[in-house]
């Protein structure tokens, strides 16, 4: 989180996180394309020129104690060969939605995801129970989806809130947005109520 003093900004920072193809984009545009006062979508190439970066999407959120809470989305590159870009896109997250996709054949690639997600949390000093977080089971339209319980029992040992959703409409992503909002808000109250214990960032 960053307080911004002149524009009176609250600066906080949300990182999608998952597998190639999951949905973090699908949620990220949804989220752009339905805000009252757009911002730009920004999106970074890389130097091999084939793929995206990551996005960046500024969204208003009220405020706290006199300071606008300004949202930023981020999502990460899939790919394994990007793994140093998640790593940093991760530095500074003041919340994670894991986007996972919901289709049995994605498994391997969710609980992989997963993997490296706790490793850049863990790098970070991110408490993996406590630091804001929710798994979004995405997909749920897909013939081959797995049940709920199963993805839970597959994905969430550590029983982090978990939204469904089909991103591709809109289902479930402003829920989503919504519950990791109000996780890192609480957070911050809490940080802002004992400063020597907050994460540096
Ligand atoms: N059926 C279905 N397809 C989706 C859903 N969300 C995303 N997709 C599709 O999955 C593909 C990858 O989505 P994208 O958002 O680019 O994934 P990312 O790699 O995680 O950013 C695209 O073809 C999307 O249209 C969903 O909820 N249901
Ligand atoms: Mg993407």
């Amino acid at each position: 989180m960053f307080l911004n003093y002149a524009t009176r900004e609250l600066n906080l920072k949300i990182v999608y996180y998952g597998p190639g193809l999951a949905g973090k984009t699908s949620n990220v545009k949804y989220v752009h394309r339905r805000l009252a006062k757009p911002t730009k979508l920004i999106t970074l190439e890389t130097e091999t020129e084939r793929t995206l970066f990551f996005d960046f999407l500024p969204v208003d959120a009220g405020e706290i104690n006199g300071f606008a809470i300004r949202l930023r989305l981020y999502t990460v590159p899939g790919q394994i060969f990007y793994q140093s870009t998640r790593h940093l896109v991760m530095r500074a997250a003041d919340g994670v939605v894991f986007v996972a996709d919901s289709q049995e054949p994605a498994m391997d690639r969710n609980r992989e995801s997963l993997e490296n997600l706790e490793e850049d949390m863990e790098a970070y000093g991110y408490d993996l129970d406590r630091h804001p977080r929710i798994i979004q089971y995405n997909k749920r339209d897909a013939p081959s989806a797995l049940g709920l319980s199963v993805l839970r029992d597959l994905l969430n040992p550590r029983g982090l809130p978990e939204q469904p959703a089909v991103a591709i409409i809109g289902e479930g992503v402003f829920p989503t947005l919504k519950r990791i909002t109000q996780q890192v808000l609480a957070d911050v109250r809490r940080q802002m109520r004992s400063p020597s214990r907050s994460r540096a960032s």
